[in-house]
């Protein structure tokens, strides 16, 4: 399997989320995609290749032009207005408040984003031009048929991005601007599999009116956890994307008995849509060592994922998303590449 990679990840380094009342270092780090990369190669997996550019093209098919635009000037306006330290946003307007788009950086990052864990520093907008040329390149190598699966090694992830917001450590959605893609380049169906431990909240945004488009999501009940405000078993999609749409969320705790139960029942609403292509929105963070997540699948389990993806027997694009236990993030992301190709 191919892996398709960009160095230029790491110019997006944030130094500071704001997680449970504190300033901490970012979880979401560059030391992750080194990692995931030198398990690849200790494991013979495939050729290692850098992205084609693509512009911004393939990204405003599910991102808002103006949106692309503010994260292109961010961080200019930011050091103008404040100083060359990361940006982080800190206000937002809710339901009872307007969103009218504000003239200075504070009210345009509150505007644009949904939390305060997701900085803008100064190589962001390199960074996640990269990763999503990195997507758009994997899906290219699916999309001509040439390839019949492969992993495009994303960072910044990409789940949490809407159409025209950041947050969750995430710019663009590089699943999303992915699957767009494929269908542009001739597939008349995709279907998106998310299991990252988070509900992929920017995913559902983007797709939940759309039947040309299935989106599964495995993930910790919105009710316990990150995002928390989207995410529930009842949101199964609107107007043509009506039943287009699966959530299966689950309790903190929950190891593979349960966890891989949903796959299956994933999986089953998968082949039953008869995609031509599938994307698999590949987290880690349900690893039970990870550091901000309350699943327990252990290292032996993430093979397994791989060869249930694999039975589905379509042309497969990993796209990487979360995983926070950075020790084992190579071993548990290339298990589910190994259990894929083993299977
Ligand atoms: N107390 C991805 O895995 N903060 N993003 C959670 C929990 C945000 C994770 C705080 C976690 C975002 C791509
Ligand atoms: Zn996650």
């Amino acid at each position: 399997m191919r892996t398709i990679y960009s160095p230029d990840h790491a110019r997006h380094y944030g130094q500071s989320e704001l997680i449970d009342g504190k300033l901490q270092p970012c979880f979401e780090k560059p030391e992750r995609a080194f990692l995931v990369k030198a398990r690849i190669e200790e494991r013979g997996i495939g050729p290692v290749e850098p992205p084609q550019s693509f512009g911004l093209e393939p990204i405003r098919r599910v991102h808002k032009p103006d949106y692309v635009a503010f994260l292109e000037t961010a961080w200019a306006e930011w050091t103008a207005q404040r100083g060359p330290y990361d940006a982080l946003p800190l206000v937002w307007p809710v339901p009872g408040m307007r969103r009218v788009l504000p003239e200075t950086i504070d009210g345009k990052l509150g505007y644009y984003s949904i939390d305060a864990g997701t900085p803008i520093t100064a190589g962001t907008w390199q960074a996640i031009r990269a990763s999503a040329d990195v997507a758009l390149t994997g899906a290219s190598l699916i999309a001509s048929g040439g390839e019949r699966a492969a992993f495009s090694l994303c960072r910044p992830p990409g789940h949490h991005a809407g159409s025209d917001f950041f947050g969750g450590y995430c710019y663009f959605n590089n699943a999303a601007v992915a699957a767009q893609h494929l269908r542009d380049k001739g597939a008349a169906r995709v279907a998106i599999l998310d299991v990252d431990y988070h509900h992929g909240n920017g995913t559902q945004e983007i797709f939940y009116d759309r039947a040309d488009v299935l989106l599964v999501n495995i993930h910790a009940d919105p009710k316990q956890e990150y995002p928390h405000f989207l995410g529930h078993a009842d949101e199964t999609g609107t107007g043509p994307g009506e039943g287009h749409n699966l959530n299966l969320p689950l309790r903190w705790g929950t190891g593979w008995a349960l966890w891989s139960e949903a796959l299956e029942t994933g999986c089953q609403k998968v082949a039953e849509f008869a995609p031509d292509a599938l994307v698999v929105s590949l987290g880690v963070d349900t690893f039970k060592e990870d550091p901000i997540s309350q699943f327990r699948l252990e290292t032996e389990h993430f093979p397994l994922i791989g060869q249930r993806i694999a039975r589905l027997g379509l042309p497969t694009l990993f796209v990487m998303e979360g995983g926070y236990a950075v020790s084992e993030i190579g071993v548990n992301a290339v298990g589910v590449l190994e259990g894929y190709l083993g299977g």
